[in-house]
């Protein structure tokens, strides 16, 4: 059966306008404070009005790294689900859809019907959101090869979908980049033979060029730039030189260190476009946050998370979420494609253990019962480059946890799957729901003063493997806590409750 898609909130709290929809929300909470030794639980309320601009516009996005693993894939996968292509495989007819994407594969539940069950619709009804079939794509690569050869270089897609796909991806060119060596693996430098030329401050205004030539000769009404590049080693963030927007600009003028990844992330808030950070190093230094905070310009980050780390973020929750107190976490994976040659070297792979050893702190501190204070599991993470598995990743993970009385319950995870199929879906998402958070505003009755969300848009730490967040602001890593998240922000805008999943009706006589 077809899932309906079209729905009204029919309430005196919501109004619907050709512009807008416009909803008031009662926010209840709680806040807790601490009087001698006694936690004291205070509810409270705030009224909100959200108003989601529903004119979608005709977005842009453009990738850094467009011609690798997943640069091509992303690419290709918008281009087979616009054409409706079909191919065989030696299992069968397969045809092109939109799986591993929350917004087009996913599904919320609106509430119960009058036979008391629930009623789903697809997470992009929820509010007008841009077709994803409707992207247009462009971008930069420090490799020369047209969208073609870089999908067919990539290894992922099934060779009759690729013989369909070539036409339609062969005239589609990255843009020269700008390449500093000492930033990716030195494995990488064959492939470099597509730069820009000049100094830092050349190259930023090149950049800047660039995104305003796309947004003029293809129309668009906006324009969003994802880092999908090789991981870069971490930058040392240094008083004087990126800790401030002010150095930090007068750093690329200098032509002193600053990362690819981060001059990108610059030009694009300049040019009051959003940034999002698809790898793991620090693009988004302290100075370049400042910059987007001044600017008013939407930055995410860091590192999708796609497949073992989206395991491990609800393995974790579920174990300690149960009471159980989970001591050892050993991750292994091995891959072939370009990234796991990259990831070979050791500032790099340095950067990808940083943000996958992340991602159980909130769990862990979430809960004292079991942990003391600064006591953590152990956590090792380990990745190893076998060319020959190309882009089908194996990870295998080990859980160990204490059960009462003194026992251990190990689990051991393996996994396959193509790391790419995996990544473009959620890329797809970070851009969606980047561009839907642009067209919402709010207030609240004691500040009238229309605002929009924080420039650092942790609404999508679902999406990233160490999720960036506001000062001050908790860190989630839990995945479901975090899906919740976006799910009940979305409704909020609609002026409908969140979720709780309590079911109360039917738990009543
Ligand atoms: P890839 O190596 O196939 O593609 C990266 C592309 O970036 C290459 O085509 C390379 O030529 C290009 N490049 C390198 N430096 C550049 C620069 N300064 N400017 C423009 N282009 C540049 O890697 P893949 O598999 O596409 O992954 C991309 C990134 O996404 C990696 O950092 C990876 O760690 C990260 N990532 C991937 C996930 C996955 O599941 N595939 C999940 C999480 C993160
Ligand atoms: C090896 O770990 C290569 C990485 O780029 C990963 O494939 C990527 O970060 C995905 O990681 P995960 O943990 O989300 O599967």
């Amino acid at each position: 059966m077809e899932a309906a898609t079209e729905f009204v909130v029919e309430s005196p709290d919501v109004v619907y306008s050709p512009e807008a929809i416009e909803a008031k929300y009662e926010y209840r909470t709680t806040c807790v404070s601490r009087e001698a030794g006694v936690l004291k639980v205070h509810p409270t309320s705030t009224r909100f009005t959200f108003r989601t601009a529903r004119q979608v516009p005709r977005l842009g996005v453009m990738l850094v790294g467009w011609g690798g693993n997943n640069g091509s894939t992303l690419t290709a996968a918008v281009l087979a689900n616009r054409l409706r292509l079909s191919w065989p495989t030696r299992t069968g007819r397969k045809e092109a859809n939109y799986y591993g994407s929350l917004t087009q594969a996913g599904t919320v539940s609106l509430g119960l019907d009058a036979e008391g069950q629930e009623v789903f619709v697809p997470f992009s009804a929820l509010l007008p959101m841009v077709a994803p079939d409707d992207l247009v794509f462009d971008g930069w690569d420090i490799s020369s090869l047209n969208l073609a050869e870089a999908m067919r270089r990539a290894q992922v897609l099934d060779w009759e979908l690729q013989e369909q796909l070539w036409p339609h991806m062969e005239a589609l060119r990255p843009r020269p980049s700008v390449y500093i060596p000492e930033f990716i693996a030195a494995n990488q430098s064959a492939r470099a033979d597509n730069l820009i030329p000049g100094t830092r401050a050349q190259q930023l205004e090149q950049i800047r060029r660039d995104i305003r030539d796309f947004r003029s000769n293809a129309g668009l009404d906006k324009v969003i730039v994802l880092w999908t590049a090789n991981t870069e080693r971490f930058c040392e963030v240094v008083p004087g030189l990126n800790d401030t927007a002010d150095n930090l600009l007068r750093t690329i003028q200098l032509g002193l260190e600053v990362s690819p990844s981060t001059l990108f992330a610059v030009a694009s808030i300049l040019e009051g476009c959003a940034f999002l950070n698809g790898s793991p190093q620090n693009t988004l230094v302290p100075g370049a946050l400042e910059l987007a905070w001044q600017r008013r310009v939407f930055v995410g980050g860091d590192d999708f998370k796609s497949g073992q780390t989206k395991v491990k973020s609800v393995l974790v929750d579920f174990l300690i979420g149960s009471g159980l107190k989970t001591m050892s976490i050993v991750s292994y994976n091995h891959l072939g494609n370009n990234d796991g040659q990259n990831l070979s070297a050791p500032p790099q792979f340095r950067s990808k253990e940083v943000s996958k050893s992340s991602v159980v702190d909130d769990m862990v501190h979430s809960n004292p019962v079991l942990y003391k204070q600064g006591e953590e599991p152990d956590h090792c993470v380990v990745i190893k480059y076998v060319p020959y598995v190309g882009d089908s990743k194996r990870a295998l993970d080990e859980y160990t946890s204490e059960l009462m009385l003194g026992g251990t319950n190990t689990l051991v995870l393996h996994n396959t799957c193509e790391d790419s199929l995996l990544a473009a879906p959620i890329m797809l998402d970070l851009a969606l729901l980047t561009e839907l958070c642009q067209r919402v505003s709010f207030c609240t009755d004691a500040d009238p003063e229309p605002q929009t969300f924080h420039p650092v848009l942790s609404l999508l730490s679902f999406l990233f493997k160490a999720p960036l967040a506001p000062p001050g602001s908790p860190v989630v890593n839990a995945l479901f806590r975090q899906r919740s998240c976006i799910e009940n922000i979305l409704r909020a805008c609609l002026g409908l409750p969140p979720q709780n999943h309590m079911l109360l009706e039917h738990k009543m006589e």
